[in-house]
């Protein structure tokens, strides 16, 4: 009886966080959660909000979630793949760490993607990823590749979404650190790596007092080839900035395609130092009221690189300062106290800024932006670029809270903005061009929902394309605090999953993500069916760097051999259930081995490893892949290699024997 009277209630509870506004729900008793139900959400101490949660949120076995986030993977330097909303971590892809379960980086293909992010002298193996860019046609996620900036080192990587795989990093060869990138513009022509703290062009030596004469900001354009699926470096360029720090930025969409907005801090050229009496960093920018939103004309700097008007620095071309005032690329207007956030509403209409110590978000209009460049008679920053007065730019204020940092939207017409220092979400009301797709008044703040804790980026369905779904957001809360059981003094972050498919002030916290190895930043989420995904690679012999069969695959064990030439030894080799042909491989010490290794399986996640005792060696060969790996086999000995994948009842079994014979 008891069950009953609490399966009864708990349904009612159900249904009226569903209804809330309709009044009071009559549920039947024959529509009331079965009894043992009943008894574990009792038992649980479940409320009524819980069960709802629930109900959202679980996703039975066997089923697919309708949305594939994909986060940055902070200082692991990785990306991570989340299923929305069931909040399952469904893969971390190897970016610019490398990664052992995927093999990335430990003998095979890897290395040499990684390798392409290097100094001359310094071997790079770690990143700070900070804003994955989906790649977009028209506006919309295509769902072809996923590419994310290193803050730490100015690099950036092509992930292919059709392996999820890393194929491609670049280091910028003229910037040090990076922040504002990656995006996309709306066809992805380019994927632009916005900067952060200013240096000398290249980062060559320049002292403090040089600051204002000799360190530059510098936004980078990198052309995107689509169809050999890799960024041109030789049809890339940048345009040289003052130096401010530019910092968050978006591409313009619909009415604003063409164009950049970045927003930027420390236009008041501060170089800290509190050490030699200066006001530290921190104070000293953000003494000014006011910085400045950077708005780019990206098609006719385009134009300006294609009729070659730039410097070559360090092989990249780099469009001057004074060439783009000149030619009418740069344009300034003013944004309130240290702004954060740059992000343009879906049909690129208006542009928002958060201000990290203003409680507004403040909204610009393209139109006016573009009225008060064509009437001119602008005056001009310190280093003459044209600004905008506020009052000719602004389209409207609205004050949501503490800290508003970054602005997604949805379909009903809101807009979602993290507020840092309330740890909350706010939904607010666009106007203008929306005032007609939600009843509230324009431009109003409408539920501020509590996060735990300090929300810095904010994630929705398709949130940041020319059309947002309107069902999820999610929080990326920096702190966790008192959310997951104690792990000791460095805690994970939180990811929370927030129901937004009700209009009004009926947002809803559903569920915690902990995300135990990093601090991720940005994150986009993506319809899943827009990924199509390999099951296996097409065929075997698939080479996932090129895209293409390998011409060292082989295809059947009979294939299989290894060839001497001197002190070069091959070794082409196949791998399958449970063995490898061959299984003994015999060199001597100081041969230099290439071994090409090929999964001739068909079958869907049938994946081998390979793994090298002693050699460093170590890689993941999915159904159908070829790889290829090369050393010296300079330490005599026996070694084994083994898979490391449990693929079968013999995978224990699944071994052979390197003899590297000593040198005499
Ligand atoms: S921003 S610290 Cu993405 Cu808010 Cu980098
Ligand atoms: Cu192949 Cu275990």
């Amino acid at each position: 009886m008891y069950q009953r009277t609490l399966s009864m209630l708990l349904l009612f509870g159900v249904l009226a966080a569903g209804c809330r506004a309709r009044g009071p729900a009559t549920a039947t008793p024959s529509a009331g959660l079965p009894e043992d139900a009943a008894a574990v959400a009792a038992q649980r101490g479940l409320t009524p909000e819980n069960i709802y949660a629930a109900l959202k949120t679980y996703t039975p076995s066997g089923q697919y979630d309708p949305y594939l986030m994909i986060a940055s993977g902070g200082q692991s330097g990785q990306m991570l793949v989340i299923g929305v909303p069931s909040m399952r971590i469904l893969k971390v892809i190897g970016v610019f760490t490398p990664e052992p379960w995927q093999g990335y980086g430990f003998g095979g293909s890897g290395d040499e993607i990684l390798a392409q992010g290097d100094l001359p002298d310094q071997e790079i193996r770690w990143g700070d990823t900070h804003h994955p860019g989906l790649s977009e046609t028209n506006g919309e996620y295509d769902g072809q590749f996923v590419f994310i900036n290193d803050k730490a080192n100015a690099r950036l990587a092509v992930v292919d979404l059709r392996d999820f795989e890393t194929k491609q990093i670049v280091k910028n060869p003229n910037s040090m650190i990076d922040h504002g990138g990656t995006f996309v513009t709306p066809n992805t022509d380019y994927v632009v790596e916005g900067p952060q703290y200013a240096a000398p062009i290249g980062w060559e030596y320049a002292p403090q007092e040089s600051y204002a004469d000799v360190y530059r900001g510098l936004i980078t354009f990198w052309k995107f080839d689509r169809v050999a699926g890799r960024v041109d470096p030789a049809q890339s360029f940048q345009i040289e900035l003052p130096p401010y720090w530019q910092d968050l930025c978006d591409a313009g969409k619909g009415v604003s395609d063409g164009w950049i907005f970045c927003n930027s801090f420390n236009t008041e050229l501060a170089t800290g130092g509190p050490e030699d009496g200066n006001p530290p960093f921190e104070a000293g920018t953000a003494k000014n009221d006011t910085d400045y939103l950077h708005i780019f004309d990206w098609k006719k700097a385009e134009a300006v690189f294609q009729a070659g008007n730039y410097d070559t620095i360090n092989g990249m071309a780099v469009i001057r300062l004074e060439t783009a005032i000149e030619e009418g690329l740069l344009y300034f207007t003013p944004e309130p106290k240290s702004p954060h956030g740059s992000d343009v509403t879906p049909g690129g209409e208006y542009i928002v800024v958060g201000g990290k110590l203003d409680p507004h978000v403040t909204i610009y209009s393209f139109e006016k932006i573009q009225a008060a460049i064509a009437a001119g008679g602008l005056s001009a920053d310190q280093y003459g670029v044209p600004v905008i007065p506020l009052d000719q730019s602004m389209e409207a204020q609205v004050e949501l809270g503490l800290g508003p940092l970054h602005t997604v939207y949805d379909d009903k017409g809101y807009a979602y903005t993290s507020l840092f220092l309330d740890s909350a979400v706010a939904r607010w009301t666009l106007g203008g061009a929306y005032a007609d797709k939600h009843p509230e008044e324009p431009w109003t703040l409408v539920q501020k929902l509590p996060v735990q804790y300090n929300i810095g980026h904010i994630a929705a369905a398709e949130g940041d394309t020319a059309s947002p779904d309107g069902n999820y957001v999610v929080a990326l809360n920096k702190w966790s605090i008192d959310r997951f059981n104690n792990v000791g003094p460095l805690l994970p972050q939180n990811f929370q999953l927030i129901d937004t498919s009700q209009t009004g002030d009926q947002m809803k916290l559903l569920y915690d993500l902990p995300i135990g190895m990093a601090e991720p930043h940005y994150a986009q989420i993506i319809s899943a069916d827009k990924v199509k995904a390999f099951e296996v690679y097409p065929e075997v012999g698939w080479n996932p760097e090129t895209m293409a069969v390998d011409a060292n695959a082989v295809t059947s064990p009979e294939q299989s051999r290894v060839e001497r030439d001197g002190n070069q030894v091959e070794i082409w080799m196949t791998v399958v259930r449970s063995h490898y042909t061959p299984e003994w491989v015999e060199i001597k010490q100081g041969d230099h081995v290439v071994w090409h290794l090929t999964n001739i399986e068909r079958t869907r996640d049938a994946t081998h490893g390979f793994a090298l005792s002693g050699y460093n060696i170590n890689l993941s060969l999915e159904p159908g892949e070829t790889q290829t790996i090369e050393f010296d086999a300079n330490m005599p000995g026996t070694y084994n290699f083994f898979c490391t994948e449990f693929c079968s009842a013999l995978h224990l079994e699944m071994t052979g024997y390197l003899l590297v014979e000593p040198a005499d």
